[in-house]
């Protein structure tokens, strides 16, 4: 009845957004004739100008990714000790505080949003608790007031990870304004990008010098290294593709837009199937279409349907499994015990991303569907 044949061409999760390769030679002919390829040229300047404005935040520092931007951001704030974070994000997050010797204690999530439960925070505050590293995952926004309610009333510092929410407002208000600092992920998977990259965002201007700082060395003159920096700059080539990118993004996510609304139409009724709708007063950026299995109804586990879609050529992804706490080098952590983290545990084994960028076309989406919806 049903006879659904593979797609020739493997769907991915997503295809890089690319600017006009004109444009792109153009770009790089600037960039020959000035010989400045790196270490803060033209091209990084001007794009750390317009991302501000663009994301209309106080303070922007670019860098070479999101996860030494991350990195550098524990270290602006001089963060020790204990940092209470989620287990539901990709492996970037825990390998950034671990690798600035901090120790994750892992928070478990909200069932609605998959992001950090604030009601859960303050249990796990200790001593020896310095900050609050929550992610807005899948661009969903966390529960920034409460969040931020905590943190005044413990004297901790908020850093967001919000390497999924370029463009994302609540109420006008951008995402990046939140917090003491916030994380951009500019990587080519993502719905803004410079190939590899990333931003940290700051109210603080103090917090953007020693962040600019710390991401050439902590060199302050030819003859004055203040501290122990790192390389973390982004180059010419990276910050000239953001440039043209950042007059295209807005197409993008609106055809995002379109095809989420496209999922939500197909799959809204099929038993066993359910995912999240937009949130009141966000202006969301739609990176990822995740739907949530729920094996009982649906007739088919989450890693049946992921199996399924493979031998149709569909390569969905099951972001975030597996949760950071499960992984081996921090399964040992106290906060890593399943008690700890029901809800994380259980949507960990449920939620599926389908592919979601703004080449797909609405027959390439209606076809996934369908599979889904047949479990042929
Ligand atoms: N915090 C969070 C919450 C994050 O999600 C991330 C990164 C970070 C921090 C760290 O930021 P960065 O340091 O990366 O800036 C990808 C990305 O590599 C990673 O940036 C991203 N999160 C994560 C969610 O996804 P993988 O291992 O899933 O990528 P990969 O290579 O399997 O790519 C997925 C699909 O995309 C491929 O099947 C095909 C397509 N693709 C990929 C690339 C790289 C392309 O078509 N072209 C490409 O160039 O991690």
């Amino acid at each position: 009845m049903h006879n659904i044949k593979p797609f020739p061409q493997p769907v991915y999760i997503t295809q890089p957004l690319l600017p006009d390769i004109d444009d792109v030679k153009n770009m790089l002919s600037t960039i020959w004739q000035s010989k400045q390829l790196t270490n803060n040229g033209r091209m990084a300047i001007q794009l750390e100008k317009e991302l501000a404005g663009f994301l209309k935040v106080n303070h922007l520092s670019l860098f070479s990714n999101g996860t030494v931007a991350l990195q550098l951001a524990f270290r602006v704030l001089g963060l020790t000790g204990e940092v209470i974070t989620t287990p539901f994000t990709f492996a970037a997050t825990t390998h950034a505080l671990v690798l600035n010797n901090l120790e994750p204690v892992f928070c478990d999530i909200e069932e609605d949003t998959f992001n950090i439960n604030p009601d859960k925070i303050e249990a796990l505050i200790t001593p020896e608790t310095t900050a609050i590293l929550p992610v807005h995952v899948f661009g969903t926004p966390c529960k920034m007031d409460k969040i931020q309610r905590i943190a005044e009333k413990h004297g901790l510092k908020v850093v967001y990870d919000a390497a999924h929410a370029f463009g994302v407002e609540v109420t006008g208000r951008s995402i990046g304004s939140f917090g003491d600092i916030s994380m951009f992920s500019f990587h080519a998977t993502k719905i803004y990008h410079t190939i590899e990259g990333g931003a940290l965002t700051f109210n603080d201007r103090h917090l953007k010098e020693r962040a600019d700082s710390l991401r050439n060395f902590g060199i302050k003159s030819e003859e004055f290294v203040a501290e122990p920096g790192t390389n973390g700059k982004m180059n010419e080539l990276q910050a000239a593709v953001g440039i043209l990118l950042l007059q295209i993004v807005g197409d993008e996510i609106k055809r995002r837009k379109e095809i989420t609304g496209l999922y939500r139409e197909l799959l809204k009724e099929i038993p066993g199937i359910s995912f999240y709708g937009d949130m009141d007063g966000v202006t969301h950026n739609y990176p990822y279409f995740v739907i949530r299995v729920n094996k009982d109804y649906f007739g088919m586990s989450r890693n049946e349907l992921y199996t399924l879609l493979k031998g149709y050529n569909i390569f969905s992804r099951k972001y975030f499994y597996p949760l950071c706490s499960q992984f081996p080098c921090y399964k040992n952590l106290p906060s890593a015990s399943k008690d700890n983290l029901p809800i994380a545990e259980n949507v960990v084994e449920e939620v599926l991303s389908l592919p979601l960028h703004g080449r797909l076309t609405n027959e390439e989406v209606e076809k996934i569907c369908e599979i889904i919806i047949y479990k042929m």
